[in-house]
């Protein structure tokens, strides 16, 4: 009974309001237009000519400006031997079974943490991922090539971004699907950023299950990685799904994960350089990247406080009814992770650092 009523919600609220595909604006909107038409809705877009006065759009195609500005700051660069940091991997002690982890997190001059990302070795992969509101601190000689916040989303959300952060990868990074507390202007520099998107309604094809943490460990001179479980344990609610399960894995992952690869399709999204995409608060996302011109991909992305109003009520009423297949076991609330965003020790943090929303995630 109550399956029939979840799965009509997700079709529902693609025909009254999400329709097949987002939304895409040529210039700006207006505040009123962003509040009602988006915001509101809790709907994403994706908005073009909104940052072509930047300078950074033409300035950071150039790997050496960058550099040259950036000579002298360290910045926290997210090492892994894969790509997938915040991201369920083999339990160090248990491989047949999964753990929820954080990158190694190394302070590194800007000037080698960029040719790392650039001329990537084969053994490791480099992110600036940093979710601190690490743009106005760690990068703060750059603030002056971006506006410190988006107008018109400032003028409509009633505040200005609670954290601003600066992205680079490479096609080998990758973020797994995760919601944060925020409303979220995700504005692309350089490359492609590509996106698979879920709305809120449809929280039980995530199966959301709770993971052990784990955090990498490198080391530069044996060039490896280590695995340890954090200590004291940890267990970090986190979305099963992969959505391109390795090869040769496909069929076993789509049947663990029916209500995902079987129901309706994600919103599939390329965000251009020069673009910027609203990203809802609570709506799940996967990203990936391909490089620009300077062989990277870089993005900065403001990070505004949600409302937690009347749908988040609803969202936690509709996360709370069981689910046929999918767990959804309680969490006390002193043993939640802070979910303003990705619920890693990082995002953690970076919840910690601005005071931002602190809210338990309870799946
Ligand atoms: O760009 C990425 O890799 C992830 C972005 C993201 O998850 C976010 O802005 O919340």
């Amino acid at each position: 009974m109550i399956e029939k009523g979840v799965e009509s919600l997700w079709e529902e609220v693609r025909e009254v309001s999400l329709g097949n595909s987002v939304d895409r604006l040529l210039s700006p909107p207006t505040s009123l237009q962003f509040l009602r038409d988006f915001v509101s809705q809790n709907k994403p877009c994706i908005i073009s000519n909104a940052i072509s006065h930047w300078p950074a759009l033409s300035l950071w195609l150039n790997p050496s400006y960058l550099s040259t500005v950036l000579s002298s700051s360290l910045v926290s660069l997210h090492l892994t031997p894969h790509g997938n940091a915040d991201a369920l991997v083999p339990h160090p002690l248990h491989p047949s079974t999964l753990c929820f982890v954080s990158a190694h997190v190394q302070p590194t001059p800007f000037p080698q943490a960029l040719d790392l990302i650039c001329q990537p070795p084969d053994h490791l992969v480099s992110y600036l991922q940093q979710q601190n509101d690490c743009f106005r601190t760690e990068y703060g000689e750059l603030e002056s090539d971006c506006d410190d916040h988006i107008p018109w989303a400032s003028d409509a959300l009633g505040c200005h971004p609670e954290a601003v952060n600066l992205w680079i990868g490479n096609h080998l990074s990758e973020t797994s699907f995760h919601k944060d507390h925020y409303e979220n202007l995700y504005a692309v520099v350089s490359g492609e950023k590509h996106f698979l998107l879920l709305p809120p309604t449809d929280v039980h094809r995530m199966y959301i299950r709770e993971y052990p943490a784990a955090r990498y460990s490198y080391s530069e001179e044996s060039e490896e990685f280590c695995l340890e479980l954090e200590e004291p344990q940890r267990y970090v609610p986190w979305c099963s799904v992969n959505p391109y399960p390795p090869a040769g894995t496909e069929k076993q992952e789509r049947s663990k994960f029916p209500l995902y690869f079987n129901g309706p399709k994600p919103f599939e999204v390329t965000v251009k350089a020069g673009e910027i995409l609203y990203l809802p608060s609570m709506w799940f996302h996967y990203v990936r990247q391909s490089p620009g011109e300077g062989g990277c991909t870089i993005a900065v992305n403001y990070w505004y406080d949600m409302q937690f109003d009347i749908k988040y009520a609803y969202f936690n009423f509709l996360q709370s009814l069981p689910y046929r297949s999918t767990d959804s076991p309680k969490m006390p609330e002193s043993e939640c992770e802070v979910s303003g965003s990705h619920a890693s020790p990082n995002h953690e943090s970076a919840a910690k650092d601005v005071e931002a929303n602190k809210e338990c995630e309870e799946v």
